[in-house]
């Protein structure tokens, strides 16, 4: 905390103070006022409300994500600081927790697991998948854009692609949302999820093991490199644990929000209509307009300066990538879902080492569905009041009516 008790740095400001708290109900549920006043505030800030420093602008977020060395991930990329807090609320990712060179490891298995050319095995059978969801979307008036595609066709789709029993599949989603919550602070959210998150543990835990997984799915594609001596069996146990924590929620955020663009913007799903092969800008459009991951930490390795701001050693940055991927001095008319302009670049995937490596699936995902919804459906149109799904990192809908009008 910059207080006048503490020795005056030689060299780089004080950050400005910014009141409010990102992780307040009011804040997730429109957090865009918050985000504006963030990146106004200048190139980092203090926030008083959870002692974190935080950055908003697209360049300074950026470059945070990519100075692995000055900003490390192994102190947690929560809140939550193991160095002044105890105990450790979970044990840590075997993946996006690590900094090199133990994060190296599992992070080359999962290049090779889920590369594009690994998914193309997959791509078939999603889309006739996706052609059965929206076969039943349109035999009714009125869906609800989450439950019935946003959820339906990931829980369809993953566990399978996984290898998992059927058996408890929803149970990933409760023990996700808690994860996603437990990055933030102990606020409500983390309260009512605690009881029902620490009776899922074990079974969380068997869903990693090699005996259940199915011998072709991507969980024994994991557990295959443990053969060739490129993943001891533990860093197997806790990736693939990984990929059943961040390959469903985010998805399924994801679906939500593409919806949710092209509601807010409907002359974008004509254009997607006449030209069906922009589905893969569509996907990093809206994960840019949406950022279904808000927000992660990172901490400083060492006293950093940043645009003349010192940001001192062992202290937490938050990291807003919902604020970055809307920051006027990077994207023109930020607030609008816009096919014709370039997306990349976007940090809704973060950037550098930790690039998200499931993005592929998740893109796969996405196009097979946008993919059937543009051949089948000629609008998309509200059909009642949307309710926002809290979540500490995640942004999305808990129900998004909508009226899907049969081309
Ligand atoms: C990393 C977002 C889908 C697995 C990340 C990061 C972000 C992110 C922002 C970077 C974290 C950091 O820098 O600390 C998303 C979004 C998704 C999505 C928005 C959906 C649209 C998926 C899926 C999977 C997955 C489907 C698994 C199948 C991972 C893993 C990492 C990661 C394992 C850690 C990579 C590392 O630390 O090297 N994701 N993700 N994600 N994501 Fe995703
Ligand atoms: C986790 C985890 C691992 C990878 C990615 C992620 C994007 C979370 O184990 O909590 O979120």
């Amino acid at each position: 905390m910059p207080s006048s008790s503490q020795a005056i740095p030689t060299f780089g400001r004080e950050p400005p103070v910014l009141a409010g708290d990102p992780f307040s109900d009011a804040v997730l549920t429109s957090p865009f006022e918050f985000q504006h006043s963030l990146r106004e505030a200048g190139p980092v800030a203090y926030l008083p409300s959870h002692n974190v420093y935080a950055m908003g602008r697209y360049d300074e977020v950026r470059a945070a994500l990519v100075n692995w060395q000055g900003f490390e991930s192994g102190n947690g990329v929560g809140l939550f600081n193991p160095r002044s807090e105890t105990p450790y609320r979970r044990p840590p990712s075997a993946i996006l927790e690590l900094d090199p060179p133990i994060h190296d490891a599992p992070r080359h298995a999962l290049e090779q697991a889920l590369g594009p050319r690994m998914l193309t095995r997959f791509r078939d059978d999603w889309a006739r998948t996706a052609e059965i969801v929206v076969d039943e979307l349109l035999k009714r008036e009125v869906i609800d854009a989450v439950s019935d595609l946003a959820e339906a066709f990931p829980l369809k789709v993953f566990p399978e692609a996984m290898g998992i029993p059927e058996e408890g599949r929803e149970n990933l989603l409760v023990y996700s949302d808690h994860n996603f919550n437990s990055f933030g602070p102990n606020n409500a959210l983390v309260e009512k999820g605690r009881k029902a998150f620490t009776e899922l543990v074990g079974w969380m835990g068997k869903q990693g093991t090699r005996e259940s997984l199915r011998p072709d799915g991507l969980g024994a594609s994991i557990w295959a490199k443990t053969d060739e001596g490129d993943l001891t069996a533990e860093q197997a146990g806790g990736v693939i644990r990984s990929l059943l924590i961040a390959g469903l929620d985010t998805t399924i955020h994801a679906l939500g929000a593409i919806i949710d663009a092209f509601l807010s913007a409907p002359q974008q799903w004509q254009v997607l209509r006449a030209e069906p092969k922009r589905a893969r800008v569509a996907f990093d459009e809206a994960i840019r307009w949406a950022s279904p991951v808000q927000t992660f930490f990172r901490t400083a390795t060492r006293d950093v300066i940043v645009a003349d701001t010192k940001i001192p050693e062992g202290e937490k940055i938050l990291m807003f990538l919902g604020a970055a991927n809307r920051d006027p001095r990077r994207w023109d008319n930020p607030d609008h879902f816009d096919l014709n302009r370039d997306p990349s670049g976007h940090v809704g995937f973060g950037m550098g080492i930790h690039h998200c490596v499931g993005q592929h699936v998740a893109r796969q995902e996405a196009e097979v569905v946008l993919h059937e919804l543009a051949r089948r459906v000629a609008r998309i149109e509200p059909a009642g009041e949307p309710k926002p799904h809290l979540n500490n990192t995640l942004k999305g809908w808990k129900t998004l009516p909508v009226r899907l009008i049969a081309a």
